[in-house]
């Protein structure tokens, strides 16, 4: 049959889970999905997927010219696709802890699928760092802040390097097709300090995901349409992204071109998952084969009780032990808990803003993206 992965007891509840997609009304992350398919990691870690490519990140000082840096910029943000958009072993079968602990492959080559991720309550933290290997400490600070519609705030710097990235995620899914096609709101921004005291921008709009797989139970992302990123300098970046069955007839496929004022400058071409290359040559661009690096985070014990893992641990140790009972029962418990907390809600981490003023300068640049879009803008750790 084509539902072989999924576990015989839990057959009807994912043909039902299917159907109701049907009936979806944007907000995937409210609906309740058969076990098999819950992922003990809550939304407000994904940010951390920005950075664990730290050495590439900080790079992008290093580069001399606008042209180089713009390049860097490009090049550290397609190495981050793989470990964004395949799922990398939140696993969920017993012994399965064994198996994540190695970092060297992604979600999917460790648990066959992707899974449906803990949904974040409004105030959620989640602080990280990749420790200083010789070019410098780069911390992570995520706040949950906003639950409906789910909003995933962050700030990933490095201060030796003088890098920084700041962004937002929210998610608007629908269904047709048979696929889930979710179209992420929200952009990012990464500024970098350079010579004689000044600063670069880039602008970086974020992909739209199809999730497929799903009648066979084991669902996957695959990227469609392009996104941009846009420097102050001049430089564009557009990349577009295609599944089997288009040029290279290779699942997870990008092209790409750098321009300057509107003149292409150079072209790339592979796929996210492995190698790209320079179009027409073979030097190589991008190599996402490279050992990521995880973000460590502080254990649980030294942790305040908004933070993601101290939050969602007992949740998190029922779905990867199968005690699905003791899973939903503490689910419920830190819903209900938020459900009391009122309306009112100040942020932490962050301030929101209407219209992202540097959003509203560079994405004048861009055909088809709306002119304005709102932003939380980091306020530290205090
Ligand atoms: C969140 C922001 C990250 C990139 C990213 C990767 C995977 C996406 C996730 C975002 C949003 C939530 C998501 C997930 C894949 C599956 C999951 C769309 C965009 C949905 C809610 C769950 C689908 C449920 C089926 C698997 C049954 O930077």
């Amino acid at each position: 049959s084509g539902t072989d992965v999924v576990p015989t007891e839990q057959k009807a509840g994912w043909t039902s889970f299917i159907k109701s997609l049907a009936s979806m009304t944007g907000d995937l992350s409210s609906m309740t999905a058969p076990p098999f398919i819950l992922s003990p990691t809550s939304l407000t870690e994904f940010p951390a997927y920005w950075c664990e490519r730290p050495e590439l990140f900080a790079d992008i000082a290093t580069g001399r010219t606008e042209q180089d840096r713009a390049e860097k910029v490009l090049r550290w943000f397609i190495c981050t696709l793989k470990g964004q958009y395949t799922d990398d072993g939140h696993c969920c079968f017993p012994g399965a802890r064994a198996i994540a602990n190695n970092t060297f492959k992604t979600r999917n080559e460790k648990m066959g699928s992707e899974k449906k991720p803990l949904n974040p309550v409004l105030g959620e933290e989640f602080f990280g760092v990749w420790p200083d290997v010789g070019f410098g400490e780069t911390t992570l600070s995520v706040e949950q802040v906003s639950h409906h519609p789910p909003v995933t705030a962050y700030f990933i710097q490095n201060k030796k390097a003088r890098v920084t990235l700041q962004g937002h995620s929210g998610q608007k899914t629908s269904f047709s097709g048979g696929s889930i096609n979710v179209k992420q709101n929200g952009h990012a921004i990464l500024t970098v300090d350079v010579p004689g005291g000044k600063k670069e921008t880039f602008l970086i709009t974020l992909p739209k995901l199809q999730i497929q797989g799903l009648v066979w139970g084991s669902p996957y992302i695959e990227l469609t349409d392009s996104t941009a990123i846009v420097s102050d300098t001049g430089y564009v970046a557009n990349i577009d992204y295609k599944g089997k069955g288009w040029v290279s007839g290779k699942a997870h496929s990008y092209k790409a071109t750098l321009a300057h004022n509107g003149k292409t400058v150079r072209s790339y071409e592979g796929t996210w998952t492995a190698i790209g290359k320079v179009a027409k040559s073979d030097e190589i661009f991008t190599d996402a084969t490279v050992p990521k690096t995880e973000v460590t985070v502080k254990p649980i014990e030294e942790q305040s009780d908004w933070e993601s893992r101290k939050l969602w641990r007992a949740t998190a140790q029922g779905i990867r032990s199968g005690d699905y009972d003791a899973a939903s029962r503490d689910k419920s418990r830190i819903e209900a808990n938020e459900a009391s907390a009122g309306k009112q809600w100040q942020l932490k981490l962050f301030q929101y803003v209407e219209s992202d003023p540097v959003y509203k300068q560079l994405a004048a640049h861009v055909k088809g993206i709306p002119s304005e879009e709102d932003a939380y803008i980091f306020r530290g750790n205090a």
